[in-house]
């Protein structure tokens, strides 16, 4: 859905973890609200009462055992309810939603660990079928720097946290492998800065693509 239409817009912040997605989209949040949008503001895996049940069985390894393709299944289960009950609603509402990692984290978490992009890409449609984002910003930051914010924050390593600072890495040059293939929607954001500097990066982007839906075309 192109900007300007009665639609509201879909954002979503990728990146790997500690890279900033989470304090983004809050000031993002702040910032579209000071247009006197209405912003929701949700999260993957998660976002409705009963994806938000499967992230507690994906975070806490209950699905790993299963194998790499059972958890992309169940993270499309997840994104499936969090699409039909959550976004798919605030869209048609024409509120903006801000949405804390979507379908590039399976991409890049799910494919690294071997499921095929043949596969992905047939449970990406079932579970959002044209629900697409406008814009995906992702958040680029070397995989240590990222691991030591996230370490500072929470010293307990969740079930993707705890694997190998290679496989960071990798999760890293996938979602930059997706940026280029997906120009139009997706942009890079430089997150080796201080909050303010980031979300000033974020917010020139914002402007830049979707400034025709914003009130007054941003001005
Ligand atoms: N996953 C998957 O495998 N497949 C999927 O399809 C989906 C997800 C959707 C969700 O974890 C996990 O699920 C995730 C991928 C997998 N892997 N892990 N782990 P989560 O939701 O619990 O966590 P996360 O998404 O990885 O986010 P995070 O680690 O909480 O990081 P963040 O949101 O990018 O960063 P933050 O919370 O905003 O900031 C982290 C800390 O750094 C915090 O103390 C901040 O104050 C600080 N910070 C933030 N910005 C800065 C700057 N600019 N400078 C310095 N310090 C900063």
């Amino acid at each position: 859905m192109s900007a300007g239409s009665d639609r509201g817009q879909f954002i979503t912040l990728e990146g790997g973890e500690g890279a900033g997605k989470s304090t983004q989209a809050l000031l993002l949040k702040s910032w579209l609200a000071a247009y006197g949008l209405d912003v929701v503001l949700t999260r993957e895996p998660g976002g409705s009462p009963n994806a938000e049940c499967l992230r507690g069985m994906l975070l806490g390894g209950l699905i790993a055992p299963f194998g790499a393709d059972a958890e992309a299944l169940v993270f499309a289960v997840a994104r499936a309810d969090h699409v039909r009950e959550t976004i798919r609603p605030a869209l048609s509402a024409g509120k903006w939603v801000i949405c804390d990692r979507f379908i590039d984290s399976t991409r890049a978490y799910q494919g690294g660990a071997g499921v095929s992009s043949k596969r992905l890409a047939e449970l990406e449609t079932i579970a959002i079928g044209k629900t697409r984002p406008d814009l995906t910003l992702i958040l680029d930051l070397p995989a240590k720097e990222g691991l030591v914010r996230a370490g500072a924050r929470n010293p307990a390593l969740d079930r993707f946290e705890a694997d190998a600072l290679a496989v960071h890495e990798a999760r890293r040059a996938a979602f930059l492998k997706i940026a280029k293939a997906e120009p139009d929607r997706c942009a890079v954001i430089n997150a080796q800065a201080d909050e303010q500097s980031v979300f000033d990066r974020i917010s020139t982007c914002v402007s830049d693509r979707l400034g025709a839906a914003l009130p007054d075309n941003g001005r």
